[in-house]
């Protein structure tokens, strides 16, 4: 059977460090508990799109060729030896990342701190293809009213989750979100639904302030390039009528993170989301002084379920965040355009007899 595969290949010459090459590809037979998928919507994510321009991030180098791709959804072809959850023809969103250990933290439900494989993270291949085989424990079964975009989007919002989960975003609290990227607006959207009453998002663009307004941000503040983080911090608590109780930041920036730090209320928490150079200068004993608490997000755990309870009653709507689709087969043309940041998500559609939302 036919595998049509996404794959980067390192190249040479100066950027982007990897070709994007399209291929057909051997489906892996499900062994025990694996089941082969036929994808359906996979969504393109900043970092795959890195990883082609770049060749690597941090220490995730692509020597090798990799399949791209990690925030999908599709039908299950077949299952392997003892997988009881799943059959043929189920629905299912794809969890891209799954421990390999049963270490404490695996043991402890924070398994996302364990080695794991991770789709589209050197070595591991993502699953931007026509099949991909993956551990049936991290395919969850979709409601009939639940679209494959949705399932994939299971993967970005699950970093929102996360992220309003270790804030402890709560009733009434005031929040702001650096960054109206995906990531940003997934965040805004679980804040919400998580009983934040009035949440503030930044942005440097305006077209991204205006599709935050469109998933219910209450207030969008553009970024002024060269504004002192104290004079943003400033406009922040106007527009909220006070200091906000959680931060979650989400775009990586160094000033960003100042702003951050600055606008937080005493008492309350940072939540560093976004991923930028590795050693940033930020106010610290700002933060220590008012005890604003500063925590990490490393992707997530334990998100599928409650991400498709909440797709499933309709309590959050994701659907705005698609912009684009293009047949897989267009794959180089729609990670230019993730590149070149037109619209929010990018989907890919890699059924060729459905290619429906
Ligand atoms: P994105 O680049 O699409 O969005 C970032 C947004 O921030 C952009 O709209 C940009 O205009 C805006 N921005 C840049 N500088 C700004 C500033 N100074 N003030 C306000 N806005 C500013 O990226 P994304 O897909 O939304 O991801 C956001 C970040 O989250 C990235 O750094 C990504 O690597 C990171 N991320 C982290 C995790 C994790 O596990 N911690 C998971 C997923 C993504
Ligand atoms: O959807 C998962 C995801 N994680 C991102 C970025 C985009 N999408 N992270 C930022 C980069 N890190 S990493 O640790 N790494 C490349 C493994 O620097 C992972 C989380
Ligand atoms: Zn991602």
């Amino acid at each position: 059977m036919e595998n049509l595969s996404v794959v980067l290949y390192k190249r040479r010459e100066e950027k982007p460090k990897c070709d994007i090459v399209l291929e057909n590809r051997p489906i892996k037979e499900p062994g025990e508990g694996e089941v082969v998928i036929r994808m359906h919507s996979v969504g393109i994510c900043g970092s795959d799109v890195h990883y082609w321009i770049n060749g690597r991030i941090g220490d995730f180098v692509v020597d090798d060729p990799m399949v791209i791709g990690h925030e999908a959804s599709g039908t299950v072809e077949k299952c392997g030896k003892n997988v009881s959850h799943l059959k043929p023809g189920d629905r299912v969103a794809i969890e891209p990342g799954y421990p390999l250990v049963n270490d404490d933290f695996s043991k402890s439900g924070r398994y996302n701190l364990s080695p794991v494989y991770f789709c589209a993270t050197p070595p591991d291949h993502g699953n931007l293809q026509r099949f991909y085989t993956h551990n049936a424990d991290y395919c969850f079964k979709l409601p009939d009213n639940v679209t494959f975009e949705e399932g994939a989007l299971i993967e970005p919002l699950s970093v929102g989750i996360h992220a309003c989960r270790r804030a402890g975003i709560d009733l009434g609290q005031k929040v702001l979100i650096c960054g109206a990227g995906p990531i940003g607006l997934v965040s805004l959207i679980i804040a919400k639904a998580m009983g934040a009453a009035s949440v503030v998002i930044t942005d440097l663009f305006e077209n991204r302030l205006e599709k935050a307004k469109e998933l219910g941000a209450d207030f969008t503040i553009q970024i002024v390039r060269g504004e002192s983080p104290q004079d943003t911090a400033k406009r922040i608590e106007k527009v909220l009528g006070g200091m906000p109780d959680r931060t979650i930041e989400c775009t990586g920036a160094e000033s960003a993170i100042q702003t951050g730090i600055y606008a937080t209320k005493s008492g309350g928490c940072l939540l560093l989301v976004g991923m930028g150079p590795e050693k940033v200068s930020v106010p610290l004993v700002n933060a220590a002084v008012r005890e604003v608490d500063i925590k990490g997000v490393f992707r997530y755990c334990n998100t599928w379920p409650t991400a498709i309870s909440m797709l499933a009653s309709g309590q959050i709507n994701v659907k705005p965040l698609v912009t684009h689709r293009f047949p897989i087969e267009k794959s180089q043309e729609a990670f230019e355009h993730t590149r070149d940041s037109k619209g929010i998500k990018v989907m890919l559609k890699c059924d060729p007899n459905d290619q429906n939302p």
